[in-house]
């Protein structure tokens, strides 16, 4: 065959959040987030770097949604930063925040580039943080609140919603082994968290269909397949639970309306998720959505323990393994198991450190190779049947990747930490191909 086709309407696109690239931190009204407190404490993040200037997005929206067309992009993955519209995380919303993200959202439209909103990409208002962050069940309801602003504000020029950008990650990095922010490690606040985040998607649902404005929305998780390292009953009996805690724990409340039974099991009944569960949660949690929007970045191989173990060679990051048929697999999965939803691909990228070269290329092809292969992997998917409808590559430009700082560049586009000029890596330009023929 010369290629692989994907069906017509098939969108690709790129994705970005608000903290990792927006910069102008204290500009017009935004108030501090977890994650500045967390760039403040010595010792967090790798160089002590933070996300006061990060790509300076905020101050270069028209040029970067200039270059999003240069490079043909069709949809476009964002989020909002709750600090910038509620700096105190409830209350009047900020109209220099929202004027923001109605500029940008103009911008896109203004270059046919459809915008895909993520409601919460792990920025919370420090304000609420001080009155217990996520392990306050208020809390989940005050995003309700700030997300029914935007509904209100930018419901007509958002056709897709996303609540809650990868819970399981706040969950395991915030709360149990405590490198992302908050930072801490607290087994019992970790799952208890969940819940409550789980309890904000839901509410976010159903504040949006009561809103009544048109669009779809759904949740944004990252998916990870699980593979047994051998074939025995011990092994494949801790890799089903593992498989509990990274996947079932999220899909089966939204979509089945029930938590894994092995994973409550195994919390307990006396931990404090299962304590925090009253009746009626689990219906709100599961408030049909429209699509599942799903990122993948590499399987786990678990052992005979229910410890992860590195099989593959990784990416720069070492949490990387490189394993593309992970990609066919989740998919597969998600279509068979849960409900033959409609599915988009909202993040799935490499990290590698190109720097420009004296002509002003970037050689990233070991980013190239591995788009290919995904992208090879999700049309198989597509021809098993899987409803995929778009793909974002993360990252649209190089930016901060949380503790890691400024030292991985996830970028399809290169950015100078000094100079901010932008500048496209050879993946961005053989991806403009890919969008030309809809394929590889
Ligand atoms: C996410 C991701 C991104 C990261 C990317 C690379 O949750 O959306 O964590 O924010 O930058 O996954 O690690």
């Amino acid at each position: 065959p010369l290629g692989l086709a994907f069906p017509d309407g098939f969108a690709w696109g790129a994705a970005t959040s608000a903290f990792q690239i927006e910069g102008a931190a204290r500009l017009d009204g935004r108030g501090d987030s977890v994650w500045d407190t967390f760039c403040r404490t010595p010792g967090k993040i790798l160089g002590d770097h933070n996300g006061d200037i990060a790509a300076d997005h905020y101050n270069r929206v028209p040029d970067d949604v200039a270059l999003m067309k240069q490079l043909g992009l069709q949809t476009y993955r964002f989020s909002i930063a709750w600090p910038r519209i509620m700096p105190d995380g409830s209350g009047p919303a900020n109209q220099r925040g929202l004027d923001f993200y109605k500029r940008l959202v103009d911008e896109l439209h203004g270059h046919g580039i459809t915008p895909m909103a993520t409601l919460f990409h792990w920025d919370l208002p420090q304000a609420l943080q001080d009155k217990g962050g996520w392990e306050s069940r208020d809390v989940a309801y005050l995003f309700a609140d700030y997300a029914e602003v935007l509904f209100r504000e930018l419901g007509d020029a958002v056709p897709t919603w996303l609540t809650i950008n990868e819970p399981k990650t706040v969950v395991q990095n915030g709360y149990l082994r405590g490198h992302h922010a908050p930072g801490y490690r607290d087994e019992g606040a970790a799952y208890l968290v969940a819940h409550h985040l789980q309890l904000a998607h839901g509410l976010g649902v159903q504040a949006f269909r009561a809103s009544g404005v048109p669009g779809r929305i759904g949740p944004a998780l990252n998916l990870h397949p699980c593979y047994p390292l051998d074939d025995d009953e011990k092994t494949i009996a801790a890799t089903r639970l593992y498989d509990g805690y990274e996947n079932r724990l999220y899909l089966d409340s939204i979509v089945h309306g029930h938590y894994p039974e092995d994973v409550l099991a195994d919390l307990g009944e006396d931990s404090r998720m299962v304590q925090g569960i009253r009746s009626g949660d689990l219906a709100i949690i599961s408030s049909p959505v429209d699509l599942l929007a799903v990122q993948y970045y590499c399987p786990l191989f678990v052992d005979c323990d229910g410890e992860c173990v590195t099989k593959l060679p990784t990416s720069q990051a070492d949490w990387q393994q490189i394993y593309p048929d992970g990609m066919y697999d989740i998919l597969t999965r998600v279509h068979r198991e849960y409900g033959g939803l409609p599915i988009t691909i909202t993040e799935n990228g490499l990290p590698t450190l190109h720097e420009p070269n004296g002509d002003g290329t970037v050689d990233d092809l070991e980013r190239v190779q591995f788009l290919r292969d995904h992208f090879a992997a999700a049309h198989r998917a597509v021809a098993d049947g899987v409803r995929l409808e778009s793909y974002h590559v993360w990252s649209l430009m190089d930016n901060f990747e949380w503790e890691q700082g400024y030292g991985q560049r996830w970028g399809l586009i290169h950015v100078d930490y000094d100079t901010l000029r932008r500048t496209p890596k050879r993946s961005a330009l053989w991806y403009k191909d890919v969008i030309a023929r809809n394929g590889v």
